[in-house]
């Protein structure tokens, strides 16, 4: 599929600092060790609706550690899928009596704009399910002759199911207990009780296909895929195993990373899939969680068309930790445009105090597991003397500006 438009990043005075990122599978901040080559996968949008605060939340996490790597001199292989066929784009299609691939087109071209305006670094490929379903078709045909994958027991449709057991570490990367894993099973897109299956927490790779519903002719039968096998296919065919960075919500880490991760390993015998599984928190707003039944989404372009600037949007959701679970508030965009108003008038001035431990600082903090809230202040301490007229370094306000605009994305 066709990205968006990078935006140039600035070169940082002084010494880079190695990114350390918690890892859901250990529990623990540890350092990212990439080789010259980056290498991270971020779970894309299903395109049914606009990109609200939320998901803008979860790609902003993870633009901030592309980022810290350029910093670090490395070369980035990012990669980012498009769910472009799954149920709910099928049944958001039904409901508005829309075609289910215009509607596809139109929020990923809608996603595409939002990711711009934020000033998203761009994956180097950013590939849609569909696009990728011959791919798909040769993982699932691997995976059912080497026995992790069967036919459910259903002459009518012998869907292609994983046998979760398979590689026998199903559950270290979510460390979910069994009777956790059913309830989250359920609730987030599984089938525990789908008759035919060898076990309720065996996923769907292949379902046959359905009157009225999309599907794809293969040696698998006519169908389509499931959805967890689409990021397997995809990030182990570009970036291959194991690789640095698995990225998503936190409502990705059970089941779907732990599906995603399963499926590649059972497939390659290698493990594990990636070395850093890394969640972000999910954001509501004013204190409840950001639901379409709530109807209290806010977009991205919904703010972008009432002339917010998409750098208060930055800054608001930098303000809090990326792990945590938080909320959007009126005070947060208020907040988030005084600093930046702040921010820009002191970049503006004609000299300010020496940036060195500034800069310093940013980068340590960023590099602890993105602590943007400590980033934050430590820029507004140099802001508030600045803005004092304290300080006479005529270089100092230019090359704050590129630290921001390079580390925390910030246009000055
Ligand atoms: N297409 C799948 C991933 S393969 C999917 O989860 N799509 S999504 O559109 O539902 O979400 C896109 C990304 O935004 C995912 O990484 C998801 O974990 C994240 N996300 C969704 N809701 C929130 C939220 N309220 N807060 C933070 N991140 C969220
Ligand atoms: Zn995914």
């Amino acid at each position: 599929m066709q990205t968006w438009a990078p935006t140039d990043v600035p070169r940082v005075d002084g010494k880079p600092r190695p990114l350390r990122l918690h890892d859901t599978a250990t529990g623990q901040v540890r350092p990212t060790a990439p080789g010259s080559t980056a290498r991270m996968y971020v779970c894309g949008i299903t395109p049914y609706d606009a990109t609200h605060l939320g998901h803008a939340a979860t790609y902003l996490a993870f633009d901030l550690v592309h980022r810290i790597w350029l910093d670090n001199g490395h070369a980035v292989h990012y990669v980012q899928n498009v769910t472009d066929i799954d149920d709910p784009l099928l049944e958001r299609a039904e409901r508005d009596k829309d075609d289910w691939v215009v509607l596809g087109l139109r929020e990923t071209a809608l996603f595409r704009e939002d990711m711009e305006a934020l000033r998203v670094l761009p994956p180097r490929e950013f590939v849609g399910a569909v696009e990728s379903i011959p791919e798909i078709i040769e993982v699932v045909g691997k995976l059912l002759s080497s026995g992790a994958a069967y036919r459910a027991d259903d002459p009518e449709y012998p869907d292609v199911y994983f046998d979760h057991t398979a590689t026998g570490h199903f559950g270290y990367e979510s460390n979910e207990s069994a009777e956790s894993m059913r309830a989250l099973f359920a609730e987030r897109g599984g089938d525990p009780e789908r008759t035919g299956k060898r076990h309720p927490l065996d996923a769907l790779l292949w379902r046959m296909a359905r009157p009225g519903e999309p599907s794809w002719e293969s040696e698998l039968g006519q169908g389509r895929p499931g959805w967890h096998i689409e990021c397997s296919a995809i990030a182990y065919n570009r970036l291959g195993i194991p690789f640095d960075v698995q990225g998503g919500g936190s409502d990705l880490a059970f089941p779907h990373h732990e599906y995603s991760a399963a499926h590649a390993e059972a497939l390659s015998g290698q493990r594990p899939f990636a070395r850093h599984y890394t969640h972000a928190g999910m954001v509501g707003l004013n204190g409840e969680k950001m639901s379409k039944s709530k109807g209290n989404l806010v977009f991205v372009s919904k703010l972008r068309a009432s002339e917010v600037d998409p750098m208060a949007i930055r800054l608001g959701l930098f303000a809090t930790h990326y792990r945590a679970d938080r909320s959007w508030t009126g005070q947060t965009l208020e907040e988030a445009l005084r600093r930046l108003a702040r921010w820009r008038t002191a970049f503006a001035l004609p000299a300010g105090p020496d940036g060195t431990d500034t800069i310093a600082r940013l980068r340590d903090h960023l590099s602890d597991d993105l602590d943007t809230p400590r980033a934050l202040a430590a820029i507004d301490g140099w802001v508030a003397e600045a803005l004092e007229r304290r300080g006479t370094d005529p270089q100092a306000p230019a090359g704050l500006a590129a630290a921001v605009d390079a580390l925390l994305g910030v246009a000055p």
